[in-house]
Order: structure tokens, then sequence, then C-alpha cells
């Protein structure tokens, strides 16, 4: 007779789960002796940290869309993946987390490992259930996994372990089956409404988020029939080629100057599928109308007013607004932002071939860029990585962009890549990584190198925070705590089982990645030493220009000298 950690796995490779990431112990025992039993239909993927395991399964269903799955022990397992699980949340990714816990026996007396997990994980949850009894264990991880799909969150399971051993005699059919997301009607009358707004603009924009994950092909002949510029939000980098004529990149700090001047002169911003935050990005409200189109009500109308809110899935709703009378513009705004692009652009491509010494990132996202398959996948980190790759690493059609969006946690991209390397084994998987965020999840490059990953990750070493230094002099702040201590990165690839490369310049560089390719059986880390170059804002503002000035004279009454400074030129064109 089957017990009941063979009926979870049942529910598991019912809803098609292949794979789960954890690391076992004591209280989850039972549960991955159940996986032992099937470890033919799923594999455990030990990671060293369980944090990696939950950042792991957030980006792997934001890349695939599907439920991936996370499992720790109790207690100081279950904390770690904490982390991961709110990644997962603010990402709206459906995970599923299994948690052990004491056994039932000896719940709520304060035993060793015992956290209240229901409680802790309560804010993060979508789903959050103790198991109190076999009988109802595999239809409560089918009702699990349907509500983290349901409701693009977490389910977490908190699981007694001594229930997963009792022995279960009734099978328990999955609803995998017969489970289907529905969509909302399209609201014609709505429709014609935006058509009409849309017909009358004369200086519309398009800002897209990442409800067009599916719809990328019917938004690319939107900007194209209506002839308009479009933004993309960051998690959204890529959806339509980075490299669209109409492109005007990102928007916001990260973001491009002529996407800033756009918003600031559109007569009329159309939001599909975002919850874009950054409002001062937006145009004022009252100069420009809006009309919002997202899937989830909540996020309509809630940032910026909208004179038209369409409730509906972003391609149904484009692709009827597209087949209700709507009209191209005269195409001059469109011209227009091209112009500020193509000038944006040429800053970019100066910036390519810059020759200096210690490498420039931006020659580095070039060559990655330039080499990269066709079908790459991008992990990216949050720090000065995220800038670089917004600018110099256009994505195309077949390649696919990930980070941490919403949490914005450093350390995400190796789990990231961990995890493409997983479910996409003949892709090439690069991380980009910044030396802080790296030794922050470190330890799990042994990870990939134990499962023959042969992911590419760059660590950009510039021995500091660089993103918090340029935080804290746009704060009007002196410079404090961003030192790092250097490490040898390489040495520690090779200790780890990979291979380690250290690059100082372009050719270096070069040769490394090019080697790194050619690898097919365990990871490569490339130590990167590079400058610690500002990624300016795009667009100066005000506040941003006052606190460079205080940090200036602080600086200067302190130091006696002129703190080290971007070009001229280059704060020249990013301000005025
Ligand atoms: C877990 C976590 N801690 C702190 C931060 C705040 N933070 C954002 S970027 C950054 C610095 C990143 O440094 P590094 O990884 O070396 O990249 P660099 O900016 O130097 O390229 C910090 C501390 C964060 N986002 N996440
Ligand atoms: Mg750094």
């Amino acid at each position: 007779m089957k017990n009941g950690a063979d009926r979870l796995v049942d529910v598991l490779t019912a809803w098609g789960v292949d794979h789960v990431y954890g690391l076992p112990g004591d209280s989850i025992d039972t549960t991955v002796d159940g996986i032992r039993r099937q470890s033919d239909k799923v594999k455990f993927i030990q990671v060293r940290h369980e944090e990696v395991g939950a950042l792991a399964a957030a980006a792997e269903a934001k890349l695939t869309d599907k439920l991936a799955v996370c499992l720790s022990i109790g207690g100081p397992g279950a904390i770690h993946m904490l982390n991961g699980l709110y990644d997962a949340k603010m990402d709206h990714a459906p995970v599923l987390a299994l948690l052990g816990q004491v056994e039932s026996n000896l719940l709520n007396t304060g035993f060793f490992q015992e956290v209240n997990t229901p409680q802790l994980f309560e804010d993060v949850a979508v789903y959050n259930r103790s198991i109190t009894s076999v009988d109802h264990l595999a239809e409560t991880v089918d009702e699990a996994i349907r509500t983290a799909y349901e409701k693009n969150g977490v389910a977490v399971l908190t699981i007694p372990d001594d229930i997963p051993q009792q022995k279960l005699a009734t099978a328990f059919k999955p609803t995998a089956g017969s489970f289907k997301l529905q969509k909302p009607v399209v609201p014609q009358d709505e429709v014609e409404e935006a058509v009409d707004l849309l017909n009358r603009a004369k200086k519309p924009v398009a800002l897209f988020g990442t409800g067009i994950k599916h719809s990328g092909e019917i938004m690319q002949r939107f900007v194209e029939t209506y002839k308009i510029p479009f933004i993309q939000t960051l998690p959204a980098k890529g959806l339509i080629p980075d490299d669209h004529l109409n492109s005007l990149g990102q928007v916001g700090k990260l973001g491009t100057k002529a996407a800033y001047q756009t918003m600031k002169s559109a007569d009329l911003v159309l939001m599909v599928g975002t919850n874009y935050p950054y409002t001062a990005y937006l145009p004022k409200p009252g100069r420009a109308k809006s009309i919002q189109i997202n899937l989830e009500p909540s996020h309509l109308n809630k940032r910026f007013p909208a004179d038209i809110a369409i409730h509906g899935d972003a391609g149904e709703v484009v692709e009827a607004i597209l087949n209700s009378g709507l009209e191209p513009t005269d195409g001059s705004f469109l011209a227009n932002c091209q112009k500020h692009m193509d000038t944006w652009n040429s800053w970019v491509e100066e910036k390519r071939e810059l020759k200096s010494l210690p490498l420039a990132p931006e020659v580095l996202f070039d060559q990655i860029y330039k080499t990269a398959p066709k079908d790459a996948v991008y992990a990216i980190d949050v720090g000065t990585a995220t800038s670089w790759s917004a600018r110099y690493l256009p994505v195309g059609p077949k390649q696919q962009y990930t980070i941490s969006s919403w949490l914005g946690t450093m350390g995400c991209a190796l789990p990231a890549a961990i995890a493409a390397s997983q479910v996409y084994p003949d892709r090439q998987v690069i991380s980009i990584n910044g030396d802080g965020a790296f030794a922050m999840v470190m330890e799990d490059f042994a990870t990939a190198a134990k499962y023959k990953m042969p992911l590419i990750n760059i660590v950009l070493n510039n021995r500091k925070l660089a993103f918090i230094q340029y935080e804290q002099q746009s704060a009007g702040q002196l410079n404090y705590a961003i030192d790092l201590e250097d490490m040898d990165y390489a040495k520690f690839a090779e200790a780890a089982g990979g291979i380690g490369y250290t690059v100082t310049n372009k050719q270096e560089f070069d040769m490394a990645l090019k080697k790194a390719y050619k690898v097919k059986d365990r990871p490569v880390l490339i130590n990167a030493y590079v400058a610690d170059d500002a990624p300016l804002p795009g667009q100066i503002v005000a506040d941003e220009a006052k606190g460079y000035t205080k940090f200036g004279t602080q600086y200067l009454s302190k130091k006696h000298r002129i703190p080290k400074l971007p070009p001229i030129k280059d704060i020249i064109r990013h301000f005025f």
C-alpha cells in the first residue's frame, strides 16, 4: 500500500512537476523518501542553501509560466526560503513550497526547530495550510497547486514529518487534467471607446509590462499598424525584441532619455499588462489620457488615473482593438521619438567602443550581446548589472531575460541560471552578477557543477557595492560601507568543480567567453575586473542633480579634492 509521501509525489507528477529544488533534513525526510522512491519521475536538485532553492523555483516559474517546487526542513531551512518565496510572490510566479515540521505529537511544545511556519509564511502565501492527517494530504497538495496557478503566487504546505509515512489505501485523482484558467470576456463597448480615444490622440505611447508575455507578436503588430513608439518595463524586456524600430527601451532611472522625453510629451499612455511603480516617470496626471488593460483588476487605475480601464487578457483586448477601426497616426510623433532614440543609441555606441581600463562594463555587455546564441537565457542580478543590461544587452526574439524585478533581491542571478539550465538544457544560460551579489549565493556554484550545468556566470568584480556608491552620492551622502574585499572568484570556481577565468581587459574577456561557450559539462565563471563607472540615469532629474552637488561639496570640504565624477560630457547629455 502506498503511503502519504507516495500520494504526494503522484499529485506532483500529475501536474507535470518533474523536479524539485531542496535540501533534506530531519523534519522533511519522509517526504524526501517519497521522492527518492519515484526519483525516475521527480529529480531532486540538491541546493547548498534553501534560499537558492526558492529563488530557483521563482525564476523557473517566471521563465516557464509553470509551477515550480522547492522544499526544505521546517525551522531554519524554511526561514532561509522566505526571500526566494517573496521574489515569487512579488513577480507573480506560481511556486509550491513544501516545508517540514516536527512530528504531530510534538507540535506546540516548543520542540527543537519548531517554528510556527503557518504564521511566518502567512504574508507571502496565497495558500497556506498545515497538514493534520494523511487522509487529506494529496488533495491539499492538489488544491495548493491549483491555487498557486489561479492566484499566480506561492502555496505553502507545512507537513509534520510523521504524516507522509502513514499508509493510505485510497488514491486521490488530481485535478490537473481538467484545470483551465478562465479569461474575462473582451468588453466590446470599452474596446470601441478605447479605439475612439486612440484615433484622436496625437502623441500616443505604449508602456508594456509582463502581461504581454504571450502576446508579444500581437503587440508588435499593434505598434507597427498604429505607428507609435513603445516602452517595455524591465521585467518585460525583450518580449517585443529590443531592437524593434519603435522601441524606446525602458523608462525610469535605468531607462533611456528618449523614453523619459516621450513620456513627458505624450498625450496618451496605453498601459498594457503593467503595474509600473515609478509614477514620476509617467506624464503628469491630467496632461495625458490613459487607457489601461490588465488581467489583474487591482492593477487598473492603481497608480495612474485611467480614462478607460479594461479588465482582460492583453492579447485578446489588443487584437480586438486592431479589429475595431483603429486608424494609424500620421507617424510624426513616432518619427520624433525615433530621432531622440537615434541620439541615445549613438551615445550607447560610443560607450561600446571604450578602450579605457579597467574594462568598461559597457564593453563587456556589448561583447556578450554580440556573441550569445540566438536563444540564450540571461539571468541578471541586482546592482549595476541591472542598469548595464537594460541598456547594453538587447534581448532578441528567441532569447529570455529574467531578474528579481519587484523584490529586487541581490543574489537572484545564479539561482535563476541553475533553474534555466535545468529546464532548458540545450540553451546557453548566462548569469551576470556583481561581486557583492554573487558572494551572497556563491556556494551554489557547486550545485551547477554537481549537475554538470554548463552555465556561464560572469562576476562584475569592481570590489564594491557600486550601485550603492551612486545611490549615496545622488542622495547627497558621502560614501560609506561600500568597499568589498577582493576574492579570487576564478580560483573559487575551480575549487567548486567548475572552470574559472580571470580577465582584466577586452581581449582577455573575449577569449574567456569564447572558451566558455565551448564547455558543455560544467559551469564556467568569468571573474571580470571592471571599472565602477556610474550608470547615469537616462535623464538626471532635479533631485539627483541637487544630491550630487551636495555630495561634491561635502567631499571637497572633507578631502580637499574634487571627487571622481562621470565625464562632464555625459553629465550634460543626461541632464539637459
Ligand atoms: C538582499 C539585498 N540586500 C541589499 C540590497 C541593496 N542593494 C542593491 S544593489 C546593491 C549593491 C550591489 O553590489 P554588487 O553586487 O557588487 O554590484 P555592483 O553594483 O557593484 O555592480 C545593494 C547593496 C538588495 N537589493 N538586496
Ligand atoms: Mg560590485
